[in-house]
């Protein structure tokens, strides 16, 4: 890890020049008299002078015509606060860098999650990009002509909007100890580390087009520009999926910061981490691409999974079908007659069942909205509750359109990946 120290050092570093040209400039002073001033008025004051301002509103989208808008100010994280946007705790569930939405904050809303509200995941701590120097390289040997793309290339090729979730590979962890007995390391998140966006931009493929994309390419590495450069090889047959894009506006905004402005990859249906933020290069290659992400995490590794080289064991990439109900964990609900609401998703196709269970062991089936349901999409659903004064566990099981099906017990994998099991969502009725 230590050259990931560095690299947060220099990040600090280049972040501290940037604040001083930007202050300097609003208070018209240069950057040795800013130097002084801070000098004089102390440490303490000076590291109040870095403090990140409050969280600006993203940047306007460019092409709204008429006059210029007044440049917004660049927001910033620090060491004690790694987001941009506001993580209050009764939107979010911390764990620390890392935070999961809470589920009853869905309730009532329509189909995507608010930019607001969406979980945020990141390695290291979200990046802060300018978007005037920020540049999309594309290259490798899987490219004819090695390339470099601002935000306008980008903006000018044809713009998709793809409505799908993006869903943490370790959504559902913390079951693997509170109902499978053993701890799996990583992020204990409950049910919220998912969120589904109406996400637009150029298809990967139509970018990759620009470069000279070959019939020999193979495979395909977005590497994201924070501290960790978090990257992760698809095979070119995902990549130039009409579904996978790069993104640059999230629910009609342009991506805010903490989930990859100025761009991100999509990858659709598939485990998170392969949706890479802040994306700053491609590399197309002829041949297969490793990195830690996909050789040493994001794979499978316990008792019932076999090393498959370079890979500690099978690698894991698309998503598994789950569900989830709209209230908080644990529930309060009074008695009566009431609709209880949800929502259920699978990596590979559409949900065709959702059952419930008030005890554990009958089952029903509850009301599938009519609204999207497709791979790489949640669908909601409802059911009538009568309920009468006492403890619960309500469950839920899903099946998706390829016949899986949310099952008792999952096998142990030590960075507890992919958590789909039956779980009792506890609710107290008076
Ligand atoms: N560059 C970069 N991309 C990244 C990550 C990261 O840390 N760095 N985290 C990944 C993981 S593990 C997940 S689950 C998703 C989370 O996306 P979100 O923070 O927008 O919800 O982003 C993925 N893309
Ligand atoms: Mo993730």
């Amino acid at each position: 890890m230590a050259s990931a120290l560095l690299r947060e050092e220099d990040y600090f570093r280049e972040r501290f020049e940037e604040w001083l040209s930007r202050e300097g400039r609003r208070r018209d002073l240069s950057r040795r008299r800013l130097l002084e001033l801070l000098a004089g008025a102390g440490v303490g004051a000076a590291l109040a002078a870095c403090a990140p301002p409050a969280p600006a509103p993203p940047p306007a989208p460019p092409s709204t015509g008429g006059a210029a808008p007044a440049p917004t100010p660049i927001p910033t994280t620090s060491a004690d606060r790694p987001h941009v946007k506001p993580t209050p705790p009764d939107l979010f569930i911390s764990h620390g860098v890392n935070v999961e939405m809470r589920w009853e904050r869905m309730a009532g809303r329509g189909y995507t999650t608010p930019n607001e509200l969406f979980f945020i995941r990141d390695h290291s701590k979200t990046a802060v990009i300018d978007v005037t120097s920020w540049r999309l390289e594309i290259k490798g040997s899987g490219v004819e002509r090695p390339l470099t793309l601002t935000y306008d290339d980008l903006q000018k090729l044809p713009q998709v909007t793809v409505t799908k979730y993006v869903e943490c590979a370790g959504n559902g962890r913390s079951f693997f100890e509170t109902i499978g007995g053993r701890r799996a390391s990583g992020t204990p998140w409950k049910l919220g580390a998912i969120g589904v966006a109406e996400f637009r931009g150029p298809r990967l493929r139509d970018v990759l087009d620009r470069a000279g994309l070959k019939r020999t390419a193979r495979d395909v590495m977005p590497e994201g520009l924070d501290d960790l450069k978090v990257r992760r090889p698809m095979p070119i047959e995902k990549a130039t999926d009409s579904d996978t894009i790069v993104a640059l506006q999230m629910n009609g905004q342009p991506l805010p910061p903490d989930h990859g402005f100025p761009a991100r990859v999509l990858v659709p249906g598939w485990i998170g981490v392969s949706s890479i933020k802040w994306v700053g290069s491609l590399e197309v290659s002829e041949e297969p691409l490793y990195s830690p992400w996909n050789t040493e995490s994001y794979i499978l590794i316990g008792p019932d999974y076999q090393p498959v080289p370079p890979a500690k064991g099978p690698l894991v990439t698309t998503q598994n079908v789950k569900s989830a109900l709209e209230l908080a964990w644990p529930a309060q609900l009074r008695a009566g007659q009431q609709t209880i609401r949800g929502r259920a998703w699978s990596g590979v196709g559409k949900i065709i069942q959702v059952e419930y269970s008030l005890d554990g062991r009958t089952w029903q089936r509850a009301t599938l909205s009519s609204g999207p349901n497709d791979y790489g999409q949640w669908v909601q659903f409802e059911f009538p509750w009568n309920a009468t004064p006492g403890q619960y566990e309500l469950r839920l099981r899903a099946t998706d359109e390829k016949g899986n099906v949310q099952p008792e017990r999952v096998p142990f994998n030590e960075q507890g990946y992919l958590y789909n099991g039956i779980v009792g969502h506890p609710v107290s009725v008076s």
